[in-house]
This record gives structure tokens, C-alpha cells and sequence, in this order.
């Protein structure tokens, strides 16, 4: 048994919501408080959408709460628009109004107030970029006593970045694109970073063969779900560019199934200014190194998915009245 405590810091992505999803099917592992941050997603969507994912799965006395940090480059409003097309979805739409409750708390002043609550040292995995926790940081750094790891999707190290702008030379990792200076101020703090880059992700991209493996089992409800958000970012695949991965989805496994990885000690600097902003950068030195996820057994990555899939809602679904 893990019998561990997460906090969950997403930014509303499909995979990051796939991510949530994933959590709540670990039966030994407590959510102790979900924040959306405002980058790859417009909050309101990204929050409706997990308050309906976490009804679903029946663990209601899950706060969860918006942020309203700003990052330096937006994400682009296509992707931003993507969890409104999961509250589209008719296993969310029959819930008029979530029970999950939403936090009136700023969600930084919540990330302070659930890290202080929680009565022993958290996970706090994030899947979108560090501003909310690097804020929260800086509000109350009592905090990072009650921080056992931070296990972050972040940064392209010896590959080729995601970033595709004018100005930019395609080396950098959206996450750390939208807030480059707090992540470099993240790396100069001495706290257990664990990062899973695009230099493994790339292993896993969202494929056919897979999505055909999750159909056969789709008299679960859960995997039913799975594969329909899925679906719905396939629209991403014909250009080389946008071909989506299990970004998200990878390092939430790391946290739900460490014994599938490798990893490496690497340190680590951050470009913040342009062509290369948001670039990630091996140091020479040894000195302030963090822990980088390197490998992924794929194979036994993709069956843990098929297994933690194989469940039914703990909620009835399209319990909703139909309208009159
Ligand atoms: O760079 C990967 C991060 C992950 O946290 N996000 C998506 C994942 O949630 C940004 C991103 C890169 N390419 C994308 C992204 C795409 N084609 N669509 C949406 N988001
Ligand atoms: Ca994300």
C-alpha cells in the first residue's frame, strides 16, 4: 500500500483532466485539495470539469479551487477552450450542479491553507506551469516543510521543446514557456523536485493501438470516459507538432507506480529572455541537481492504465432528470 497524500495543481488540459481522473481510481492514495491554474485552459471550464470528475468518482470531500496568477506568454485560446468540450460530454452534463465543492479561497491562499491543513507532508504533483505554487511559496514558505516531493511535467532537456511562436527558436516546454521566471526561481529553492520532461513523455504518445485496447474494456464506465476524452484530442495529430502525448497522464503514473521508471540527477538552469525563453539547460556542475524522470517501461505504463480504468462510476451516471 502507498498510503500517500497528493495535491493536485492542474492547469485543465485534456490529459491533465485524464490525470485527475487517474488519481481518483488510486485506492491508496488520499487527494487532499485540487488547484486549477489559469494557463492551458480557461479556469471556469477546467474546474467545472474536475468538480463533475470528482463527483463521479465519489470522493465529493475534495475541494477544489481556482487561481488567478498571470503567466508571462499565453497558451494558445484553442487549447485554452478544451475542457468546455469534456463538460459537453453527457456523463458530465447529467450533473447539473456538482457536489464537489469549489473553494472560495483564492487559489493560492488555498494551496496555503490545504498544505498547512494536511496532517502529514504531501505529493503536490503539477501538470501545468509552477506560478500557483512558486506564489504560495513566496506567501507562506512554512509550506515547504509539508511538501515531500514536487513531481512536475515540465521542461525538454536534451530534446526539442513544444513551443511553436514567431519568435521563438522551438526549444523551450509550454509549462515553463508561460512563467520562465518562476520557474527558475523554483530551481534556485532546495526542494525534492522530480521532473518528468518532454525527453520522456515523448515515449508516449495518445495512439490508435491504445485507444483500441480501452474500447474493448469499455463496459467499465471509467474507461468509457477515458476513451471518449481521449477521442477528443485527436483533432491535435495530423501536424508533427501538434501530436498529443500522456504528458500529464506520465507523471501522474510516476506517482502512482514509481518501480516503471528511471531516473537521473541532473542540474538545471532556465533561459528567460528570447529566442530560447523557457528553455531548460543541463549545468555542468552537480551542485542544487534534481531528480529527472529518463525512462518509462512502456509496455507496463500502458497496461497500468487499462487496469486503473477497469472501474465504475461511484456515482449512478445520467442520473440527471430529463427535460420536460
Ligand atoms: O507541454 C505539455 C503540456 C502538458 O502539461 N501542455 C499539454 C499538457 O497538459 C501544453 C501543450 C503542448 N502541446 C499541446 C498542449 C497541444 N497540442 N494541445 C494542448 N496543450
Ligand atoms: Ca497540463
Amino acid at each position: 500500500m502507498l498510503n500517500q497524500t497528493v495535491f493536485f495543481d492542474h492547469d485543465g488540459g485534456v490529459d491533465d483532466l485524464l490525470s485527475l481522473l487517474l488519481l481518483l481510481t488510486m485506492p491508496d492514495t488520499n487527494l487532499a485539495g485540487v488547484v486549477v491554474t489559469p494557463a492551458d485552459c480557461y479556469p471556469s471550464y477546467a474546474a467545472e470539469a474536475s468538480r463533475k470528475f470528482i463527483d463521479l468518482m465519489g470522493k465529493t470531500d475534495t475541494p477544489v479551487a481556482v487561481s488567478t496568477v498571470r503567466g508571462v506568454n499565453a497558451f494558445p485560446d484553442i487549447w485554452r477552450a478544451q475542457p468546455q468540450i469534456i463538460n459537453a460530454l453527457p456523463q458530465l452534463l447529467a450533473i447539473d450542479e456538482p457536489t464537489t465543492p469549489l473553494s472560495s479561497s483564492n487559489g493560492v491562499d488555498f494551496t496555503v491553507e490545504v498544505l498547512n491543513n494536511a496532517n502529514q507532508p504531501v505529493i503536490y504533483l503539477m501538470t501545468g506551469p509552477c506560478t500557483t505554487l512558486v506564489e504560495a511559496l513566496k506567501k507562506d514558505s512554512s509550506i515547504a516543510k509539508k511538501i515531500k516531493e514536487i513531481v512536475w511535467m515540465a521542461g525538454a532537456i536534451h530534446v526539442p521543446g513544444n513551443v511553436r511562436t514567431y519568435t521563438h527558436n522551438g526549444s523551450a516546454e509550454w509549462n515553463v514557456y508561460w512563467d520562465a521566471p518562476s520557474t527558475d526561481w523554483l530551481l534556485e529553492q532546495d526542494l525534492p523536485l522530480t521532473l518528468v520532461p518532454l525527453d520522456v513523455t515523448n515515449h508516449v504518445p495518445v495512439g490508435i493501438p491504445f485507444l483500441k485496447q480501452l474500447a474493448h474494456q469499455s463496459q467499465y464506465e471509467v474507461a468509457q470516459l477515458a476513451s471518449v476524452c481521449w477521442a477528443t484530442t485527436i483533432n491535435s495529430i495530423p501536424g508533427y507538432d501538434y501530436l498529443y502525448h500522456m504528458w500529464d497522464v506520465l507523471a501522474t503514473v510516476v506517482v502512482g507506480k514509481r518501480d516503471i521508471f528511471t531516473t537521473q540527477q541532473m542540474a538545471l538552469k532556465v533561459a528567460t529572455d528570447p529566442p530560447n525563453e523557457g528553455e531548460t539547460i543541463e549545468k555542468l556542475q552537480t551542485d542544487g541537481a534534481v531528480t529527472v524522470v529518463v525512462s518509462v517501461q512502456r509496455e507496463l505504463f500502458y497496461d497500468y492504465l487499462l487496469n486503473q480504468f477497469r472501474q465504475n462510476f461511484a456515482l449512478a451516471p445520467l442520473q440527471g432528470n430529463p427535460p420536460v
